[in-house]
């Protein structure tokens, strides 16, 4: 090929790439898959390699990073990059209206536009004709560092603008910050590797930004989010933050995807009602909402405080990190006797709830993280999973708090702890003589996705072994109504209740009666896979290690677990007496008479079925021999949708999946 064809070739492939970059992370709308991508991006790759000649700094391959600095530059910004002042409810909304409309003499409601407040770090990004040519930290708003080539490696940002007209100079300021599932992700290769975690995505985010080394940053999934235009020239300054955030979109760059003009502040109000009540569900963290002056004249006039321009204020979120002492750490011991630290803390307000016990996971995260009883922590609690202690504030440290120390006998039973070779976890070696271990083994029976006795909660159970009334799930089926109408909070009527949906459930599936047996790291999938090559509960309890290992997802730890579950006498008996009292299921059907009408396609369900719960729904294809999983992607057959999808019928429409609605699945799996 003559070498002005290669010339073409690249730059096609460049401009091609480019384009996806845009669909992908600007418009959230990618037009072809990933395969396709990566194959683009390695045609490229190896068209420059072979040709060097033409190599350029604004070519998608050159964001893999290799630039090594020994410090960062300082950059001194052209205009001052400011913070922003804060609100926390909404009388400090109504004084920040006020004090708008008095300064600037308007009785009319005052327009903002409002977008939700990432936590990361602030960036800005400077382009000249088209090119990014800088990138800086905040600093301390006057000066930050230079840290163009760490920036260059996150996809969100353009090393080149597109459109047809561009600005001679375009600065930029927005955030740079880590998905949810990249910081989850950072964090489970810090463990493996030993390494230290970070406490929440913002500092991963920061860590991760401010490395000398740019292949390090290379490897960390951050993003891009722009929010201002603190320069321009060459093409015209639209007149409001809305329209210069529009700007920035046809430009090539990210914006916030939820950015709203509000023609009130009670308009605001409503904004911050929706945005709080979707924050657990978006993949970033955002700890508040931000509102600017929409109209740009009424930016400048009213100007700025020392630090913040008036014409701007983030309302935040209650935080989901705070302060306060580790005053004792106790153990709970769990179904399979696996005991778990759990820090008890001085009450504090995290995220709007009080917290007064957190998780410290193990003794291994207890140790790297270093913290000891008396320390002052910090207690996180983000969405809904259980509040953890994520660090010790080492300054507040006294030579005399120690290291909490993993008990010799169990809290519970007194039986000797023991931690089996080769595994982190410490356990009870009691078994079911364990109180503790028996109340969770109920639990779970008794549990939605197990034998779904409706009605036994928690504290039920632990009445009923704390009375004594039961000591085994078998227990549970010789209850008597007197025995139950006795109990705490118990009337005749919950009593009759409970003793139907136990009845009920007698009905049930041999999966879900494996399931429900708790079997050390048995979950739904292979206690399902177990029951469907078996077929019989008797051809699986008299399997020996190898047997089981035939089956698809069962290894030899599993394998093991079993054998040594249906060894113990204890559980054949407990077994025998549940079978006993009248537990059975449909026989399933052989192989070959098995109607395995959807063998090899896989369906993800999303959304409210009118007559079927997802799990139910699950089970009927899976009968089928379909394969379901949880989220969508180009190899998805089919997404069940049912009332309020979400995001993953957006996903499919995206793929090209379809898309079917309950009647059709019906048809299905008929
Ligand atoms: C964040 N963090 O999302 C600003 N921000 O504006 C948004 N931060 C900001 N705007 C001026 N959306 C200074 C900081």
């Amino acid at each position: 090929m003559p070498k002005s064809e290669i010339r073409q070739q690249i730059e096609r492939l460049r401009e091609e790439i480019n384009q996806h970059n845009m669909q992908y992370y600007v418009l959230d709308d990618p037009l072809v898959t990933d395969q396709y991508y990566d194959q683009q991006m390695r045609e490229l790759q190896a068209l420059e390699a072979a040709h060097p000649e033409f190599a350029s700094p604004l070519s998608p391959t050159s964001r893999v990073g290799g630039e090594v600095s020994k410090q960062f530059a300082t950059v001194t910004h052209e205009a001052a990059m400011l913070s922003l002042e804060n609100a926390f409810d909404e009388a400090e909304m109504l004084a920040f209206n006020k004090k708008l409309s008095d300064l600037l003499g308007i009785d009319s409601p005052l327009q903002f536009s409002a977008e939700p407040k990432l936590d990361g770090l602030a960036v800005s990004l400077l382009y000249r004709n088209g090119e990014l040519v800088r990138a800086a930290t905040r600093g301390d708003g006057q000066s930050g560092e230079n840290i163009t080539p760490n920036v260059r490696t996150i996809k969100a940002v353009a090393l080149k603008l597109i459109g047809k007209q561009l600005p001679e100079l375009l600065e930029v300021r927005g955030e740079v910050y880590l998905p949810l599932a990249g910081f989850n992700a950072l964090n489970e290769s810090q463990r493996q590797n030993n390494a230290k975690l970070f406490a929440n995505p913002r500092n991963a985010a920061a860590g991760s930004l401010r490395q000398l080394d740019s292949t390090i940053t290379a490897s960390r999934p951050l993003s891009f989010c722009s929010y201002g235009i603190a320069q321009l020239e060459g093409i015209e300054m639209p007149d409001t933050q809305y329209a210069q955030m529009q700007l920035v979109k046809a430009l090539g760059l990210p914006i916030s995807p939820y950015i709203q003009q509000l023609e009130s502040i009670q308009a605001c109000f409503e904004y911050y009602r929706q945005i709080a009540a979707a924050r657990d569900s978006l993949p970033f963290e955002i700890d508040g909402v931000v509102y600017k002056l929409n109209v740009l004249k009424l930016q400048k006039k009213a100007g700025f405080v020392s630090r913040a321009p008036r014409w701007a204020i983030a309302w935040k979120f209650p935080a989901q990190e705070v302060m306060t002492r580790l005053l004792d750490v106790e153990f709970q011991v769990g179904r399979t006797g696996a005991l778990t630290p759990v820090a008890r803390l001085e009450a504090v307000e995290v995220g709007g709830v009080i917290v007064s016990n957190a998780t410290l996971h193990n003794m291994d995260e207890i140790r790297r993280k270093d913290i000891r009883i008396g320390d002052t922590v910090i207690v996180r609690r983000a969405g809904d999973v259980i509040p953890e202690v994520v660090a010790a504030v080492l300054k507040d440290r006294q030579p005399e708090f120690e290291l909490p120390q993993m008990p010799a006998l169990c809290p519970v039973c007194q039986s000797p702890v023991v931690q089996q070779e080769g595994q982190a976890a410490y356990r009870c070696s009691a078994g079911l003589i364990c109180a503790a271990q028996r109340k969770e083994a109920i639990k779970h029976f008794s549990a939605r996705k197990a034998m779904d006795i409706d009605g036994l909660g928690d504290k039920l159970v632990e009445q009923l072994v704390d009375l004594g009334l039961i000591d085994s799930v078998a227990g549970l089926y010789a209850l008597s109504l007197e025995q139950l109408s006795g109990l705490e909070r118990m009337a005749s009527k919950s009593a009759q209740n409970l003793l139907d949906a136990l009845e009920h459930s007698k009905q049930t599936t041999l999966q879900r009666f494996i399931y429900a047996l708790g079997i050390r790291e048995v979950g739904e999938a292979t206690a399902l896979s177990l029951a469907n090559h078996f077929r019989e509960l008797a051809a699986i309890q008299q399997a020996d290690q190898e047997t089981l290992m035939q089956v698809g997802d069962v290894g030899p730890v599993v394998a093991a677990n079993i054998v040594a579950f249906f060894a113990q006498e204890e559980n054949q008996k407990i077994i025998q007496s549940l079978l006993d009292a009248g537990i059975s299921w449909p026989p399933i059907a052989a192989p070959d008479a098995l109607d395995l009408a959807l063998k090899g396609f896989t369906y993800v369900i999303t959304g409210t079925l009118e007559n079927y719960s997802r799990q139910q729904a699950a089970e009927l294809l899976a009968s089928k021999g379909a394969k379901v999983s949880s989220s969508v992607s180009a190899k998805t057959t089919a997404v069940i949708a049912g009332d309020k999808p979400g995001s993953k019928v957006d996903k499919a429409l995206k793929l090209g999946v379809t898309i079917l609605d309950e009647r059709t699945f019906e048809e299905l799996v008929k």
